[in-house]
């Protein structure tokens, strides 16, 4: 049961010490508030936290869809005694000034970046899609949806190449098939994909049709302005008949980085050579690229040799990092804070502490 699920020999050797307690593994398939449902050797099971866990743990190290587990078997409820590393995980920060952070999945191998092509397109929002990818570690993919309401793909086609990178992108149509096979080329057994993108885009409807069957609900988007009604509530991780994993999630609203410079370096990469190579014939050695005379990156803006758009958001998102940072200190907060970040990238704390479990 486990070894579709993705479970594998490096995953078997960090288990080990879990093993010699009697413990089983398990993959997260479902959370919903403190109950979860797993996969196991012998099938499915609810569980819950044991009360050791529940006590040690951070949040962030809680577990969520994806993760993988040391279980205690019991009577229809197991308990969840501790995490596996997480070899990748997606990160975010909520809404609003001074929202708390979120594992939005883990361990997942690729992430299909869903933009609707019946809206206009969002290229700044894609950037931090793209950003926070890879910074989890995953792969991405970008999937544009709704191909059958969109008079000009080609040419959102072409507006998106130019941000992706070395990222696959795929127009897709639900509703007519049309690139559906390109989609499912992305995916490879017991490899794990995550579907995110705001409400709406189509990513339930892309699992029920990879899938054959209707397995997520789906709603209408709202007639006045196009947004979804955020349909899907909770994360589920969904074994497709080509034995690919999918792990379908509700729409966000929004995208806060956290602890992502990584992640925005790769995710802008194309910019970065650009600017550097012209910073060779700046006037100044030292030009910051502002308003200095004889600036080669300015004249560059100027022309149009380099997208202004596109150098101004590589910008913001690099500021708004740096803010991030310094709104931490005193410097007892952000060692804490940078300290949870490394347990929600990795959940490595209990690893630490598995002599606990005895
Ligand atoms: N025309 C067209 N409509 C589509 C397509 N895919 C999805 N839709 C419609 O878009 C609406 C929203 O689809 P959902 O799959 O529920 O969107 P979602 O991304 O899962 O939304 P949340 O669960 O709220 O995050 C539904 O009315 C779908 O029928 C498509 O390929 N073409
Ligand atoms: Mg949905
Ligand atoms: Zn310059």
């Amino acid at each position: 049961m486990i070894i579709p699920y993705g479970w594998s020999r490096s995953l078997q050797r960090d288990f080990e010490p879990f093993a010699a307690h009697g413990l089983v593994p398990g993959r997260v398939i479902v959370q919903q508030r403190g109950l979860y449902r797993l996969v196991t050797e012998a099938g499915e099971t609810e569980a819950r936290l044991s009360g050791r866990f529940r006590h040690d743990a951070a949040d962030g190290g809680h577990p969520v869809t994806g993760d993988w587990a040391a279980l205690q078997p019991g009577e229809g409820m197991a308990l969840i005694q501790a995490l596996l590393p997480r070899r990748t995980a997606f990160l975010r920060r909520e809404a609003g000034t001074g929202g708390g952070l979120q594992v939005v999945a883990a361990n997942v191998d690729v992430a299909l970046i869903a933009l609707s092509l019946n809206a206009d397109l969002n290229l700044r929002r894609l950037e931090r899609y793209l950003a926070a990818t890879y910074e989890s570690g995953a792969a991405p993919v970008v999937v544009l949806t709704k191909a059958d309401a969109c008079a000009d793909v080609e040419a959102a086609l072409a507006a998106v190449y130019r941000i992706a990178g070395d990222a696959p992108v795929i127009a897709v149509s639900a509703l007519t098939g049309d690139g559906m096979r390109a989609l499912d080329a992305q995916l490879e057994p017991r490899r794990t994909a995550v579907l995110l993108g705001s409400s709406g885009a189509g990513k339930s409807t892309l699992v029920n049709a990879l899938a054959g069957r209707e397995l997520m609900a789906t709603a209408a988007i709202r007639a006045n302005d196009d947004k979804g009604r955020h349909t899907t509530t909770h994360r589920e991780l969904i074994a497709l008949p080509s034995g690919a994993l999918i792990l379908d999630t509700p729409g966000m609203r929004e995208l806060g980085l956290v602890d992502a410079e990584a992640g925005v370096a790769t995710a802008f990469a194309g910019v970065e050579a650009e600017v550097e190579a012209l910073a060779g014939t700046c006037r100044f050695k030292d030009c910051a690229h502002d308003a200095e005379p004889g600036c080669a990156v300015q004249a560059a803006l100027g022309d149009g040799r380099l997208d202004p758009a596109r150098f101004e958001s590589w910008r913001k998102l690099q500021r708004e990092l740096a803010h991030e940072r310094l709104k931490e200190d005193p410097l007892a907060r952000k060692a804490t804070q940078r300290e949870w970040i490394a347990v929600m990238k990795s959940a490595r704390v209990h690893m630490k502490d598995k002599r606990k479990i005895e």
